[in-house]
């Protein structure tokens, strides 16, 4: 990508999308627009970056705007996200939306002559019995996890539109699969967010109403790998300017996949983050583990040597991410 290419970042406003923003800024990027769908982030008031409401979920729109925009480079990182409960509650929302969006922004990227997009996935994609660590070969080898399969369906469609529209219309359409993500402007609803915010909402506000207990999901046991979504969002623009010769040997020529994990390949189980949130957060109480609620995966964490091979790794430790999270949090909530 040239600094003043044209590039859409399509989510602007969710966590995934404004770091991405951020890293091309830092970068030095200066033609950005970003498509939001209910709100637009103060952060964002003085970039080079022009806001545009659209639902991705029409089509219409979708088509008028590449129509009259006409981006050289796509970002696709608008989702319909959630943790564990969210997923198992709206199984159609997960489904309809992300075949939705990405289908009419994958379509409209096609018929617009888009240099380049980079759809984000998700290490859910994976089969709930997936060898470890998990290996880019190893989709679809396996039944999904029940609790997001519809959204991991979702996430595998969009990989397979990336994949065929490379093999018929040698587009460069690639994809990104990262695991449990964390960071600035997360969803910290104790309903539908992921363990990890849902967390350190849960210790925080512990400590300061001086309650006994808190009360984590599940049996604590199974383990997750955390990855700093400014990390993520490095990894996605190393992706986007790989080489030509890199994209063609290793992404785009079928019947290798067109996608790269991203992650720390380090995972923790959940009490051991929970510890380590509760020493962050100060809370002297007990934790109460609320074993009706479900597990999902046991165990999911990536092989990442396929992004090593490819000049990227991840820099930020769990330990300073979870810190200055919690920071951000305590200073966004005002207490
Ligand atoms: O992050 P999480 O919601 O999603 O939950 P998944 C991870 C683990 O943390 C589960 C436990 O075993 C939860 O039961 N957990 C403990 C909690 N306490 C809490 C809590 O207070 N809130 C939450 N949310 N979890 C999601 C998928 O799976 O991961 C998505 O559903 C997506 O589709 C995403 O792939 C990355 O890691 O289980």
């Amino acid at each position: 990508m040239h600094k003043s290419d044209k590039i859409f970042i399509a989510g602007a406003s969710g966590m995934a999308g404004s770091a991405i923003i951020r890293n091309l800024v830092k970068k030095g990027y200066t033609h950005l627009i970003g498509s939001y769908h209910s709100k637009t982030l103060p952060e964002q008031k003085n970039l080079p970056l022009k806001q545009i409401r659209i639902d991705l979920q029409y089509q219409d729109a979708v088509n008028q705007f590449f129509k009259t925009e006409k981006p050289d480079y796509v970002f696709l990182a608008a989702a319909k996200v959630g943790g564990i409960q969210a997923n198992n509650t709206y199984p159609a929302e997960f489904i309809y939306s992300n075949l939705a969006i990405q289908a009419h922004v994958i379509q409209a990227s096609f018929e617009n002559k888009v240099k380049r997009l980079l759809f984000l996935g998700s290490s859910c994609i994976y089969p709930k019995h997936c060898p470890q660590p998990m290996k880019e070969e190893h989709l679809l080898t396996g039944l999904l996890e029940p609790t997001n399969e519809p959204y991991a369906i979702a996430k595998i469609a969009g990989i397979k539109m990336c994949e065929a529209y490379n093999r018929q219309y040698h587009t460069r359409f690639l994809a990104v699969m990262p695991t449990n993500l964390y960071g600035p402007n997360d969803n910290f609803s104790l309903e539908t967010s992921h363990v990890l915010p849902a967390l350190i909402r849960k210790f925080h506000e512990a400590r300061i109403s001086h309650a006994e207990r808190v009360v984590i999901w599940g049996t604590g046991s199974p383990r997750r790998e955390f990855l700093h979504v400014d990390d993520m969002a490095d990894a996605c623009v190393h992706v986007m300017n790989l080489p030509d010769s890199d994209i063609e040997t290793h992404l785009t020529h079928y019947p290798s996949p067109c996608f790269v994990n991203i992650g720390t390949g380090k995972d923790c189980t959940i009490k051991e983050l929970a510890l380590l949130i509760k020493d962050l957060s100060g809370f002297k109480g007990v934790l109460e583990f609320d074993t009706t609620r479900p597990d999902g995966t046991l165990v999911k964490r990536l092989d990442v040597s396929r992004l090593k091979n490819l000049g990227w790794q991840a820099k930020v430790s769990l330990e300073d991410g979870v810190q200055e999270i919690y920071d951000w949090f305590v200073n966004e909530s005002g207490h």
